[in-house]
């Protein structure tokens, strides 16, 4: 086993193994490797803000991986660094498409110092988000400049990709008619920057129309000045990512002169910790009255009725 401080060295020196290393530890099922992992960001909360976190939802076949692929080679061009985390918060069962992603980010995969992680969606905890939000706080002491998260866009996944990133970027696809595919008013309340995908080819039209009926439907709801937050793209193309990345860059610039980046971290960091204690509370809990636990069960299993006051009890007589 490696020495703990040899760890974290290796991980600001931007060793990649040493980070993929420390990412399996903060997944681990064991508690002692995330004790290790929590304090070596313990060690460096100095490094946790440099970083920009971008991330990149959408329905399942939008073009996520194929975007980031692009826009990954662009920065990567630009000599900064890049870290790619995928996550599928939609599903607990689903281990993410970890073969299809490396297909999709081909060129971006074969550039040094380009760091790409597929995170589990389940673990310990039993959610997604925990292991993720530290998973992401050692990239940043690893000094990535840009990182950059894929995740499946469904629902109330989105609040919780929104707890992990700085800026938060959804795909659409081109659609005819109004009825913009059904993307959820939640997340068009959410997302920092909509970039209709695939604008290419035959849907280069319909494209054109998508970015009317979004800036139409944003004008209903949303009171920001939304101009630069809207653009249409294909990745097969990649015609006027210059512009994008400009107005990305814009943004956080902005954000941090507003001095609203900071406080947006640590309020994120004030979530995640929440998540943590609750989970560990409740395990905790659990563990410690597993023999009520099991009787209670048994009484279901034997055909009773379980009262809510019987639980109730249980917990509050603690
Ligand atoms: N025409 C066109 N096709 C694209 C574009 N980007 C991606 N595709 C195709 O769309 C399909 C899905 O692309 P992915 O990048 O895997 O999409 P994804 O959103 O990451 O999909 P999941 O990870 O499965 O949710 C692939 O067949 C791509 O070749 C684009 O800009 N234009
Ligand atoms: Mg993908």
């Amino acid at each position: 086993m490696m020495d703990h401080s040899l760890l974290e060295k290796k991980i600001k020196e931007k060793d990649i193994v040493a980070l993929s290393k420390a990412i399996t530890m903060n997944e681990s099922s064991i508690i002692e490797d995330n004790i290790v992992i929590d304090r070596i960001i313990a060690n460096n909360t100095h490094a946790l803000d440099q970083s920009i976190v971008i991330s990149i939802s959408g329905i399942p076949g939008v073009g996520k991986s194929s975007f980031i692929n692009v826009l990954g080679e662009f920065l990567h061009r630009k000599n900064l660094s890049i870290a790619v985390f995928s996550i599928d918060p939609s599903s607990e069962l689903s281990q993410g498409s970890i073969l299809g992603d490396k297909t999709r980010m081909t060129e971006l995969s074969r550039l040094d110092h380009v760091f790409i992680r597929p995170s589990p969606s389940s673990n310990r905890l039993g959610g997604v988000g925990i292991n993720t939000h530290n998973n992401i706080e050692l990239a940043k002491i690893a000094g990535y400049d840009i990182i950059l998260i894929e995740s499946v866009g469904v629902g109330q996944s989105e609040t919780v990709v929104k707890q992990l990133s700085d800026i938060f970027l959804l795909l659409t696809m081109p659609s005819s008619g109004d009825e913009l595919q059904g993307i959820k008013k939640g997340i068009m309340e959410m997302a920092d920057f909509f970039i209709i995908h695939k604008a290419d080819g035959a849907l280069k039209i319909a494209a054109e129309q998508s970015q009317k009926d979004i800036e139409a439907a944003l004008h209903m709801t949303r009171t920001e000045d939304l101009e630069n937050r809207i653009f249409r793209f294909s990745s097969v193309e990649k015609i006027g990512l210059e512009t994008i990345w400009d107005a990305l860059k814009n943004y956080a610039a902005a954000l941090k002169k507003e001095n609203k980046l900071i406080p947006r971290r640590r309020q994120q960091r004030a979530y995640w910790a929440e998540e943590s204690y609750k989970n560990i509370i409740l395990s905790h809990f659990i563990a410690k009255h597993k023999l009520e636990f099991d009787q209670l069960n048994a009484k279901i299993l034997n055909g009773s009725y379980v009262k809510l006051d019987e639980i109730l009890a249980l917990v509050t007589n603690d």
